[in-house]
């Protein structure tokens, strides 16, 4: 890529010159012209001689160089070997990916560690909270039937994508087989994963029909409005209007039993709670599992002031978060478990956990 790139340069160079070389004759001759006057045009053919190779030469991307990439040549022999491709087949799909810069920019990006009140105010806005509640009035019908086939409530759903897309409105415009190649060839550090996505996407194109250059996703190769990788779009996408796709870019009703497939999948409890906050510290009992793993019982026993009338088996875990005006101290049960299958995060799943209860309040209110 970068002898690509390089060659790319001069070539561009080259032809700058020759317009310029072309533009200083132009303005040299110029004879009757006083010297202020020939500088200034000179300036102004400069400019124009460089907005023209620009729109003569757009920027460029090339496809992928197998000879520079040997990750990808390895992987062009397991895949077509394993799954019965067409090595030609395969090959043209692979030459035709561009590993891109801005992905590889992107990923390497350090996670900047918010505390919870920041990372709150980036999601717990009025407009999502807003747009989430008219996504839930108008997917009223899909919704209340995938709660029914799943157990998995309106506002949990409608949160998700609330998080992940902005309702469906963000979903990202790299082309997937660039996001994976690019990740899988030429970033050794998380190539193993991405390119064991890669390989799931290529199957996922085959069983869904669909060609690998033309769907999109977010820069780690994310997909559709639930933002599925490959291999979870291949385990948990629904057809839930049984039209033989299962559509997570177009179709809100598979988008939404979707999601819901993946929460009940990973273990999702139809009418428990998913977390709740402690009124008094309990940094004793705080720990950084995600797992509910001590029974109310336990807690109780251990000192935790517990309000609510909650069955003494449920089970819970304790976790701190960096509240606005000092340290809050949560539990967490199995759902909010859950929520974390979908991002690892505890900051994730409070962010979901809350804007799902915002939206729900307002739903109820504008019902009354
Ligand atoms: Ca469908």
């Amino acid at each position: 890529m970068k002898c690509a790139y390089k060659n790319l340069a001069t070539f561009h160079t080259d032809h700058t010159d020759a317009l310029m070389r072309f533009s200083s004759l132009y303005s040299e001759n110029m004879s009757e012209m006083d010297g202020r006057h020939q500088v200034i045009r000179r300036q102004i053919m400069q400019k124009s001689v460089l907005l023209l190779s620009l729109l003569l030469f757009p920027v460029w991307t090339m496809g992928l160089s197998l000879e520079e990439y040997p990750l990808a040549e390895s992987f062009l022999a397991d895949i077509s070997g394993k799954h019965g491709f067409s090595r030609e087949q395969l090959k043209q799909i692979l030459l035709d990916a561009q590993i891109k810069e801005s992905i590889l920019k992107a990923i390497s990006r350090p996670a900047e560690a918010k505390p919870w009140h920041e990372y709150r105010h980036i999601f717990l806005t009025e407009k999502r909270i807003s747009h989430g509640v008219n996504f839930w009035h108008q997917h009223h019908a899909l919704l209340d039937k995938a709660e029914q086939a799943y157990g998995v409530p309106p506002h949990i759903i409608t949160a998700i994508l609330g998080v992940e897309t902005f309702y469906g409105t963000r979903t990202g415009s790299f082309r997937v087989l660039d996001a994976l190649s690019t990740l899988a060839f030429a970033y050794p550090r998380r190539a193993a994963f991405f390119s064991k996505e890669l390989e799931h996407f290529l199957l996922l194109s085959r069983e869904e029909s669909l060609d690998p250059r033309q769907p999109q996703g977010s820069y780690a190769g994310a997909m559709g409005w639930p933002q599925f990788m490959p291999s979870s779009y291949r385990r948990y996408a629904a057809d839930f209007d049984q039209d033989g796709k299962r559509d997570i870019w177009t179709n809100p009703g598979d988008v939404i039993a979707s999601v819901a497939n993946y929460f009940t999948a990973h273990g999702w409890r139809p009418n428990q709670p998913v977390a709740v906050k402690l009124s008094k510290p309990a940094p004793a009992l705080a720990n950084e599992t995600l797992k509910a793993q001590y029974t109310l019982a336990f807690l109780k026993a251990k000192g935790l002031p517990l309000e609510d009338n909650y069955p003494p088996k449920l089970k819970a875990n304790v976790f701190k978060l960096d509240g606005k005006n000092g340290a809050e101290y949560w539990l967490g049960f199995t759902n909010f478990y859950v929520i974390t299958r979908y991002n690892h995060s505890p900051l994730y799943a409070m962010a979901v956990h809350q804007l799902s209860q915002a939206i729900r309040e307002r739903f109820q209110q504008e019902g009354k």
